[in-house]
């Protein structure tokens, strides 16, 4: 037994064996006991879902329409399909937008779709879609219309591109497609990787007006979940330092054209958007580099090291300013939280970034991750960047080309490569190596892309006090007892980025964990006997 359970290995059996054997032989490569984080095992990350497992995954259109581009707020976005993709992609996700400017215009609470129906499928759909975006055009005027495929469009072969294309030559206004069908790659992470450049192809670069700012940088892979962007920015600003494009929370068209006139880009969910920063790199010459602003640690090291970038010890000075103002108000907080929370347990299974950031702010609150794992990253976010020389066969290149990208002459700014090369022979590092399962504790368990059966499984055994997952399966755990924040969407709560995020984090896991309400959930086996939930002592 472990501290807070059966020993990891003796779990992980536990959940493998009512599985055929092959299937237990995919799904052991996926859960892993973290024996040595320093030095993590290979994990069978990015790999087709098993049939009839239920996953918590997305597809391809998620990731693509849902994710990276769909938060563009003044971008008119058609579906090209049935009407289910559409209706389903609705405001589902928390990726919240206001007007900033007069004049602006915010299409968001729009769900455009070509409503195709069976004699499109039999006959072509291509003329519904131009004849849909002649309507958009004609009602709302937008400066660009973007347009997804999903699975049926693939299947009977409409050229979406050449349909963009023609409706681009005769409105005159920015129009473009992705090829995102569902079904393409094994989750919406390939959908991201689409994205990247469509995004890429047809936007940035659009725009070379100068920005008037000291300090210009890029925020991507941030998506304004729950105001976190604003958070960011509020910090950003005090210290002085200016935002071009967020990527692509909050953002318009005009930012992300003119995006690339930034000094630097820090990337936020490197799973989402790795692709685009090393496109810029290349054509730009704009270097990179992670940060995480989820957490106090991540938040102060992610600012410190922007001022490092830029080496000013103006900036230096002011953002040591602004970290210790913040932390004067956060850090009661804190203390008077951890009285509670000290020594209770987490799990928490999010998508391909969020698994690993919110660790931090569990760890800040004393708390014990006993069990972490994401949906859909790839093997370099569990176990660091350096890894990725190693793979050979990442599952999304099987299906999506990559963009050859060379240096644009004319606006390839070489003394941003030759800043870079000088601060990594001072010993500052662009490329870190880490990864989920480095920052584990030893001997915690990893679990890709965790079945339904696998998280009942868990909490049987475990009986975490919150697990931080998503809608697929909040209400299957609650009704186990526990407690489920949704790490997606934040449910109604947020902003938890920056300072003032982590603080409105730390009162919702105290309410939650502290709460008795979950030992008065009954389930009607619990009479049987078999359910731990009301088992643990007050
Ligand atoms: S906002 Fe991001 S942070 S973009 Fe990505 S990998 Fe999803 S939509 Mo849900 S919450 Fe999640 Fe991450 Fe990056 Fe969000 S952890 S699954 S595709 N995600
Ligand atoms: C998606 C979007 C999602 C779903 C959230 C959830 C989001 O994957 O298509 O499963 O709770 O964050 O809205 O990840």
């Amino acid at each position: 037994m472990g501290r807070y359970g059966p020993d990891a290995a003796t779990a992980r059996e536990e959940m493998l064996k009512v599985y055929p054997r092959k299937t237990q032989r995919k799904r052991g490569k996926q859960m892993l006991v973290n024996e040595n984080p320093a030095t993590p095992a290979e994990i069978g990350a990015n790999s087709r879902t098993v049939p009839g497992i239920i996953t918590q995954r997305g597809c391809s259109y998620a990731g693509c329409k849902g994710v990276v581009i769909g938060p563009i707020y003044d971008i008119l976005h058609i579906t090209h399909g049935p009407i289910g993709c559409g209706w389903y992609s609705w405001l589902s996700r928390r990726n919240i937008t206001k007007i900033r400017a007069d004049g602006e215009v915010n299409f968001l609470q729009y769900s455009m779709s070509t409503d195709m129906q069976e004699d499109h499928i039999v006959f072509g759909g291509e003329k519904q879609l131009a004849a849909a975006i002649q309507e958009a055009y004609d009602e709302f005027h937008p400066k660009a219309i973007s347009v997804y495929a999903t699975c049926p469009v693939g299947l009977i072969g409409d050229d979406i591109h050449t349909v963009c294309r023609q409706m681009k030559e005769k409105l005159g206004i920015n129009i473009f497609g992705f090829s995102c069908e569902g079904y393409k790659g094994v989750s919406q992470s390939a959908g991201h990787h689409i994205a990247n450049n469509g995004v890429f192809k047809h936007m940035i670069g659009l725009d070379d007006s100068p920005v008037e700012a000291k300090y210009k940088i890029n925020i991507l892979g941030e998506y304004n979940i729950g105001g976190d962007a604003w958070e960011i920015d509020r910090v950003l600003k005090l210290c002085g330092i200016h935002i071009i494009g967020t990527l692509s929370g909050g953002v318009s068209y005009d930012e992300i054209c003119n995006c690339h006139m930034a000094d630097l880009n820090v990337v936020m969910c490197h799973r989402s958007i790795n692709y685009m920063a090393e496109m810029m790199e290349e054509k730009f010459g704009i270097p990179w580099f992670k940060v995480n602003f989820i957490g106090l640690e991540g938040t102060k090291k992610s600012l410190r090291k922007i001022a490092q970038y830029f080496g000013d010890k103006e900036l230096i000075d002011r953002v040591e300013e602004v970290i210790a103002a913040e932390m004067a108000e956060v850090r009661p907080v804190l203390d008077d939280i951890r009285t509670r929370t000290t020594g209770k347990t987490a799990a928490l299974f999010v998508g391909g970034s969020r698994a690993h950031h919110y660790q931090d702010l569990f760890n800040d609150m004393d708390m014990q991750v006993i069990a972490a794992g994401y949906e859909f990253a790839h093997r370099d976010d569990y176990e660091g960047r350096d890894v990725l020389p190693h793979i050979k066969i990442d599952a999304d290149s099987r299906n999506i080309e990559e963009l050859v990208v060379t240096a644009d002459e004319t606006r390839f700014d070489a003394a941003k490569p030759e800043k870079k090369k000088a601060l990594e022979e001072s010993g500052f590092t662009f490329s870190d190596y880490e990864g989920m399962m480095r920052q584990m504790a030893k001997d915690t368990l990893v679990i890709d892309d965790i079945s339904h059966h696998e998280m009942e499984k868990l909490i049987e055994m475990y009986h975490p006090d919150v697990i931080g997952s998503g809608i697929k399966d909040k209400y299957v755990i609650e009704k186990m007892g526990v407690p489920c924040k949704q790490l997606h969407s934040y449910d109604y709560g947020g902003p938890y980025a920056g300072f003032k995020g982590a603080a409105n984090f730390y009162k919702d896991i105290d309410r939650m964990t502290s709460t008795k309400v979950w030992k008065l959930a009954r389930a009607p086996w619990h009479e049987g006997g078999s359910a731990p939930a009301a088992e643990k002592e007050p």
